[in-house]
């Protein structure tokens, strides 16, 4: 059971800036944490190569890739906010891309069993015609795409875990009933999308599933998500492949958002994740970085994904559980995304 990873230092050229919380320093912190532990070895190389503007055009109107482009040659800035491109942003975020199609690949290829994608600048929140929320191109939903169409795939399922919505994943194959976009994060909470009575329209309707959880949900909370909504929901879709946008953000660490999730929950998520892949696709499951950003939860979290892919067991961090507090009441919220699913 071979594990491919993809990473390039490259990605460390994106330059965001001293203040900004999407910094190399994260990708930097997962390599040197995977090294020490003695991980790093038991994963294969993927080898990479950039995005073509082909692959982009897949899910983004030829605009963006153009004005990206240019606003980077000519010194970059920020874009919004919160998103920033510096003069080497167009070229890391091509091969952030091409990291996700060259990971499908070598899963569809049976040249590795599974992946891991160390990628940045993220991609959920790209939409097909526009960057934002630290995103510039959207990496899973471009691997998803060629999956389908150039790999001729059926049905690809993409569960995005990241404490923020992946407004454009959700954009992107919001009318499409070959993509099967799955997604927890706080809510309210930026990007202020992600309802569960977002669902899909047209021949899209129904794959389309948001969890919209309110903050200080923990291990327990995701776990029975994953459980009682995302298995059956799964399940039914019989997916050929399953992509996950994998944000640590929802660790309990994390300083962007309020929810509770240890290393020791993410482990757990993967493990239902990764034995969903086993029953339904073969194991052909691909985990892309998203967000995440202290350090130290991103280390042990991605390690907690790795180790479920190689068929470790869980490594104790030393961050450990959250602290103990009063559960959130999930119960309603539950039912009504259960009806409404036709789990109910
Ligand atoms: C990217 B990923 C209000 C604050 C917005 C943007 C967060 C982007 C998160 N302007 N912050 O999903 O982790
Ligand atoms: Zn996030």
């Amino acid at each position: 059971m071979s594990v491919g990873l993809v990473y390039d230092p490259l990605y460390l050229e994106h330059d965001t800036g001293a203040q900004h919380p999407e910094r190399p320093e994260r990708l930097g912190a997962i390599v040197s944490h995977l090294k020490e532990q003695g991980l790093w070895e038991e994963l294969t190389p993927i080898a990479i190569d950039d995005a073509t503007l082909d692959d982009l055009n897949l899910i983004h109107i030829p605009e963006l890739a153009e004005a990206i482009q240019r606003f980077a040659a000519t010194g970059g800035g920020y874009i919004d906010p919160d998103t920033v491109v510096s003069p080497r942003s167009y070229e890391v975020a091509l091969r952030a891309a091409g990291g996700c199609l060259r990971a499908v690949d070598a899963v569809l290829d049976g040249q590795v069993s599974s992946a891991f994608c160390l990628v940045r600048p993220p991609g959920h929140h790209a939409t097909p015609n526009r960057a934002m929320g630290f995103c510039i191109f959207n990496n899973v939903a471009i691997a998803a795409q060629h999956a389908l169409a150039r790999r001729s795939l059926n049905r690809v399922a993409i569960i995005d875990f990241d404490v923020h919505h992946g407004n454009g994943t959700q954009d992107a194959f919001y009318d499409d009933p070959s993509v099967l976009y799955f997604s927890t994060h706080q809510y309210p909470f930026y990007p202020g999308t992600g309802h569960w009575e977002e669902s899909g329209t047209g021949e899209g309707a129904g794959t389309n599933v948001n969890v919209p959880l309110p903050a200080s949900c923990g291990d327990a909370e995701y776990k029975r998500v994953f459980e009682e909504i995302l298995v059956p929901v799964i399940r039914r879709y019989r997916p050929d492949l399953i992509l996950v946008s994998a944000g640590f953000d929802a660790h309990f660490a994390d300083p962007l958002a309020q929810m509770r999730l240890s290393a020791a929950g993410y482990y757990d998520l993967a493990e239902t994740i990764k034995s969903l892949a086993d029953e339904l696709c073969g194991g052909r499951v691909v985990f892309a970085l998203e967000g995440g950003y202290d350090l130290t939860a991103i280390a042990w979290s991605a390690q907690a994904c790795v180790d479920v892919l190689l068929g470790n067991d869980f490594a104790a961090d030393p961050l450990g559980r959250a602290p103990a507090r009063p559960a959130p009441d999930i119960e309603g919220l539950l039912a009504a995304i259960k009806q409404a699913n036709g789990l109910a």
